[in-house]
Parts: structure tokens; C-alpha cells; sequence
């Protein structure tokens, strides 16, 4: 049995609607960032860094989301990878990784939002350089699935631009693509498993004026 460690809104959610299109049967271990369940031994075991997803299958344990959904592809899904010796290959990678350019944003985003709770511990320069570069960097996304076809890069970088909409006006291309992403029932039944909200509790946190 597979097993994912989740915290909802979080960068799981790419694992979680991984396996929604899969089919395969798993396990959801529901975890909070805020009862320090992260950092237990027998998570930092699975996890170094405390963080999630993380998953167990197969005996293996891995704990980035990029590899994890490779590696679910590869194993149970083929369909849902492009194949090395195909011309989109490359295409491919491109859009899996370029899902963790979105997301360092994204992370400075939250840390400065909303995990920095007081004021004067948040940089107004750095919320709004980020929100511009994160702006920027969506440029590149959509509408069309990135390696011609879906596979678990529309997933990873599907993920962000859901995410993104939280900070920045999301362009055309990208909110088509979203469109298209957010429209599979495999992404509403992992949204419905996602659980409840606690780290993103406005629709919308826009830069600081200035
Ligand atoms: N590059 C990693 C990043 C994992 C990551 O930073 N996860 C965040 C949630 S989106 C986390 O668990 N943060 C908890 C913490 O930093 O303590 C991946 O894509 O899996």
C-alpha cells in the first residue's frame, strides 16, 4: 500500500491528485505545520528537512514532490510520463522542474504573508519583488499542456498556478491552463480529499503598496 504524509494546500496536493489519476489504492496520513508533527523522529526519518509530501511505496521512501511524481509514473502510470527517447522528453523535464521556479516564489510568498505572523518581521520589498517575479515567471505557462499532452508535469507545474492566483494576477496562457487542469475529475476528487484549510485562508494576499 502506498502512503503519503499530506498537509492540505501544500505541495502534497501535486502527490495526492498524482494518485487521483493514477487509480492505485492509498494511503492519506493527514499532517499539520502547526503541531510540530513534522518534526518528529519518524518523520525527519522519512522527510530530513520535516517537510511534506512524503511517501512510502514499494519499500522506497522519497520526499520530493518532483521525483515522487516522476517515480509514480514511471512505476504505475506511463501514460502520465513522456518516454526518454521521445522529441517532447525534454519538454517534459523542462515543465517538471520549472514547477520548483514557481514554487520558491511561492515559498518566500507564504513565509512573508502569512508564516512571518508579525509585521516587522516582514520585508515589504521582498514581498513585492517576489510577487513580481512569480508574475513573470507564469509568463511561460499555458495553455496548452507543456509536453503536448497531459502528464504528471501538467501536475507539478498545475499545483503552482493554482497556488499563484493567491499572490498574482495569473495571465491568459496560465489561467487557461489551469482551466484545463482544475477541469479533471481526478483534481476535484484529490481537491475533496485535500482537507481543511490552515495555511491559505484568503483567496487573495496582494503585494504591499509602495
Ligand atoms: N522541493 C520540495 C519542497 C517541499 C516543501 O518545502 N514543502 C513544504 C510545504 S509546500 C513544507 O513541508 N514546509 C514545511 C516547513 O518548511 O517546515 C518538494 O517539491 O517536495
Amino acid at each position: 500500500m502506498i502512503r503519503l504524509w499530506h498537509v492540505a494546500q501544500s505541495r502534497s496536493f501535486r502527490v495526492l491528485w498524482a494518485l487521483e489519476e493514477i487509480g492505485a489504492p492509498y494511503e492519506l496520513i493527514a499532517c499539520s505545520f502547526f503541531d510540530r508533527s513534522l518534526r518528529a523522529p519518524e518523520h525527519l526519518a522519512r522527510a530530513p528537512a520535516g517537510r511534506v509530501p512524503a511517501i512510502e511505496i514499494e519499500g522506497q521512501s522519497l520526499c520530493e514532490s518532483g521525483a515522487i511524481l516522476l517515480y509514480l509514473a514511471e512505476r504505475l502510470a506511463p501514460a502520465l510520463r513522456i518516454p526518454e527517447t521521445a522529441p517532447e522528453r525534454a519538454a517534459f523535464l523542462q515543465g517538471l522542474h520549472y514547477a520548483e521556479t514557481l514554487g520558491a516564489h511561492l515559498a518566500n510568498l507564504t513565509q512573508h504573508h502569512i508564516v512571518l505572523r508579525e509585521e516587522a518581521m516582514r520585508s515589504p520589498t521582498v514581498m513585492r519583488l517576489e510577487a513580481r517575479r512569480l508574475e513573470n515567471a507564469l509568463g511561460a505557462i499555458g495553455p496548452d499542456w507543456v509536453a503536448g499532452r497531459f502528464t504528471v508535469a501538467d501536475i507539478a507545474l498545475g499545483y503552482a498556478v493554482w497556488l499563484a492566483q493567491r499572490f498574482v494576477p495569473v495571465p491568459h496562457a496560465a489561467q487557461a491552463y489551469l482551466g484545463q487542469a482544475a477541469a479533471r475529475p481526478a483534481f476535484a476528487r484529490a481537491m475533496a480529499r485535500d482537507g481543511a484549510a490552515e495555511l491559505y485562508l484568503r483567496d487573495f494576499y496582494p503585494p504591499p503598496e509602495g
